[in-house]
């Protein structure tokens, strides 16, 4: 019988060091490897191309999403632009209109120049998956960054003819939301947040059940070089074994801050999945175990003020780490979208996104608390 999650998140690619009986394999921080003549020796020749750590790390990430195959890139934009590399001048690509800053980045000043097209549009809306005959892949965050809306992925799977799916899976995480199991061909993650956990780390991975995909991902991985090194491969690697534990942590919390801000007089708009107002719950109830920790919200007073007088929200980038953290969107992680974009994509000045903790919750919700009872 298959082992379930957490076992797995444990076991596999953890298997005691043959050599030592270490329970915990080694990190094999080398460049390189020894040859008894040329091309004779023990699989691996240079890091760039194989290391034992990041194919432990990698074993366990492809188990974690149900797939067969998973690479590991130096960063999640890295992940994200090795998928890109699989498109060809003329190709098009529809990519929800509510994604991390640094992915419309990418798409818009690097890949836009090679002649590839790219639609922005509501992906949580199955309607607007429309279909040109050069569309070669459709891109979906869910929940999206930062304004959490949530796209219904066997919808979408079922409209997408011969384009590729690929679903940026960084807000959930494996253990929340599996997208292969409703039809996504590709999942991509930054295993900087959830996976890795601690916020020490920078790192991204793809993984795809396509034994083709996984050798363009490979070929990708050695050509480009945008690969993490050993220690990083291996803090992402220790990160995941609790990342079960992590995520019910996060989601009970997010969801405490959630409906905490929801009932807050100063608080004129929450977007959170694991509210019953929310447009896209139904959805979510159904492909997500439960909603993360990642909570969007509108406040119409001092934000500058608010989000840089908190105790246990510390404003900074990033999420997904065991601390709590809070951002300003507009002038933050999404700061690279033109000004126009932002405020047709409904990103104000108003919007404040949180990273919840896991912390305990009594302790971040005084936090809240005090610090609106100011601004
Ligand atoms: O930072 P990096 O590991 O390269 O990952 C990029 C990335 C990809 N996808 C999603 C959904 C992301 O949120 C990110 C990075 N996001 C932040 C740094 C942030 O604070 O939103």
């Amino acid at each position: 019988m298959k082992a379930r999650f957490e076992t797995q998140a444990i076991h596999v690619g953890s298997e005691p060091d043959p050599l030592t009986g270490a329970v915990i394999p080694p990190i094999h921080l080398t460049s390189t490897y020894a040859q008894e003549s040329p091309g004779v020796h023990k699989g691996y020749d240079y890091s760039r191309a194989d290391n034992p750590t990041r194919e432990k790390y990698e074993q366990a990430l492809a188990a974690l999403e149900g797939a067969k195959y998973a690479t590991a890139f130096s960063s999640g934009v890295a992940a994200t632009s090795a998928v890109a590399t699989l498109l060809s001048p003329g190709d098009h690509v529809i990519c929800s209109d509510d994604t991390y800053g640094g992915t419309y980045r990418l798409f818009e000043k690097v890949y836009k120049k090679y002649g590839i097209e790219f639609s922005y549009v509501d992906t949580s809306n199955l309607k607007n998956i429309k279909l040109k005959k050069n569309t070669k892949l459709i891109w979906v965050e869910t929940p999206s960054n930062p304004l959490m809306k949530i796209s219904d992925i066997k919808g979408i799977a079922s409209k997408k003819e011969d384009a590729l799916l690929v679903v940026d899976n960084t807000f959930s995480s494996p253990y929340l939301l599996q997208p292969h199991t409703f039809g996504a061909d590709i999942v991509i993650h930054s295993a900087t947040k959830y996976l890795g956990g601690h916020s020490d780390l920078i790192g991204g991975a793809a993984t795809t059940n396509d034994k083709k995909l996984f050798e363009e991902f490979k070929f990708i991985q050695k050509a480009v070089g945008a690969v993490p090194s050993p220690l990083d491969c291996y803090l992402a690697h220790r990160g995941i074994k609790t990342l079960a534990l992590r995520m019910k942590a996060h989601s009970e919390n997010g969801q405490r801050v959630a409906e905490f801000l929801a009932e807050h007089p100063k608080i004129t708009k929450v977007f959170y999945p694991g509210l019953p107002s929310h447009p896209g719950h139904e959805i979510a109830k159904k492909q997500m175990r439960a909603f993360s920790g990642m909570v969007s919200f509108e406040f119409n007073g001092n934000v500058k003020g608010l989000i840089s007088n908190m105790k246990y929200f510390t404003l900074a980038e990033s999420l997904g780490g065991i601390e709590s953290l809070v951002n300003h969107p507009a002038s933050m992680t999404h700061a690279s979208i033109p000004p126009a974009e932002l405020k047709r994509r409904g990103i104000g000045h108003n919007l404040v996104r949180l990273s919840v903790g896991v912390e305990h919750p009594d302790d971040l919700l005084d936090d809240l608390s005090s610090v609106l009872s100011k601004y």
